[in-house]
């Protein structure tokens, strides 16, 4: 009855739940704490668990949450400790950056920019330990290291627009403030201040990777789906015991734009795209206001926005 699975027949298998294979480098065990749900079962692994901490988890969420605590309660002092207004004025508060006056000066007043600069420190550990997580468990595991590796370009963005960048201009006031409101103003107004950021060509080739990284998602998601039939989702036997699921999602992409991916090539095609689209975002974000300050008038030097 069992025999014959595939992402639409799928049958969840209720057992004894799979501890997964040993670790390669003696790191600590990971914890027992396992369970089942049918409806997570829908969209993923119904198995939940097990969990593995460890030293570098535990920096990271101590510290991730200390940066929430320290946002949470300054919006809340914001609107005079009254849940209420907290509750109405959520996506409006924000945690901003020093002024102008404080340069990039580690010692600011806390009320006056000194909790941002905490935040961001408290974030940053929170982030770069968790990327160090994702980079031993991958060793633990014996497994590459595209997944470290690809998180790393979106921290490349993360730190270039909160700290690297700030750092060069010799300015706390350059980096984004915490709120959702505030965090959309500022960025519209770097776009106004620089001329139009859309004529920042590693903005423009960033929204390439962006929109192009949805599209081969799209793209490779209904091809394995449309195959399916065929065992198409068993991508890896697929490269090698070539059956009619392989061939057919090849030759649906020569017949209809005269090229294909292969089982391969295309998870390298998806991790490139995502990977360029934050490192040529950070690089675009570090040129403006160092090395450009006006990408129109840029454009126009250039020749491609009219003079
Ligand atoms: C931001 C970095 C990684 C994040 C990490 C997470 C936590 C938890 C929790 C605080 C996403 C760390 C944090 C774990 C935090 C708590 C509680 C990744 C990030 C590691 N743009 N634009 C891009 C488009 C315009 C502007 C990228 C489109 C206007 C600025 C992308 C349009 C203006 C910046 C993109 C458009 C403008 C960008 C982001 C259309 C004014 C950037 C890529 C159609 C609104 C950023 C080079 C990404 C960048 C960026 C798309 C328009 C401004 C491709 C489609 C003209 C200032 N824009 N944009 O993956 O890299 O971000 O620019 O109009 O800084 Mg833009």
């Amino acid at each position: 009855m069992a025999t014959y699975q595939n992402i639409f027949t799928q049958i969840q298998v209720k057992a004894a739940p799979e501890m997964g294979v040993p670790h390669l480098d003696g790191s600590e065990p990971r914890i027992n704490a396992t369970g089942y749900s049918y409806w997570m079962g829908k969209f993923g692994q119904a198995q939940l668990g097990p969990i593995y901490l460890g030293w570098l988890g535990m920096i990271s969420l101590a510290f991730g949450a200390a940066a929430i605590m320290i946002i949470g309660l300054n919006f809340w002092a914001q609107a005079g400790w009254s849940p209420q207004t907290f509750m109405r004025e959520l996506f409006w508060l924000s945690l901003d950056p020093p002024g102008p006056e404080y340069g990039f000066s580690p010692f600011v007043p806390l009320n006056e920019g000194g909790w941002f600069i905490l935040t961001g420190a408290f974030l940053s550990i929170a982030v770069l330990s968790w990327w160090a997580r994702t980079y031993m468990r991958a060793k633990a595991l014996g497994m590459g290291m595209h997944i470290p590796w690809a998180f790393a370009s979106a921290i490349w963005l993360f730190l270039v627009l909160g700290f690297i960048r700030p750092l060069l201009l010799g300015s706390w006031a350059e980096a984004v403030p915490y709120g959702v409101f505030s965090h959309l103003d500022w960025t519209n107004n770097f776009s106004l201040i620089h001329g139009n950021l859309f004529y920042n060509p590693f903005h423009a080739l960033s929204i390439v990777f962006l929109y192009g990284s949805a599209v081969l998602f799209a793209m490779h998601g209904a091809t394995i789906l449309a195959v399916g039939r065929y065992g198409g989702e068993r991508e890896i036997e697929q490269i090698t015991d070539r059956g009619t699921a392989s061939e057919r999602a090849g030759l649906f992409w020569r017949w209809t734009m005269g090229f294909n991916a292969t089982m391969e090539s295309i998870h390298r095609w998806a991790w490139w795209f995502a990977v360029l689209t934050t490192f040529t975002g950070g690089i675009g974000i570090l040129l403006t206001g160092t090395v450009v300050d006006n990408w129109y008038v840029w454009a126009q030097e250039h020749y491609y926005a009219p003079k």
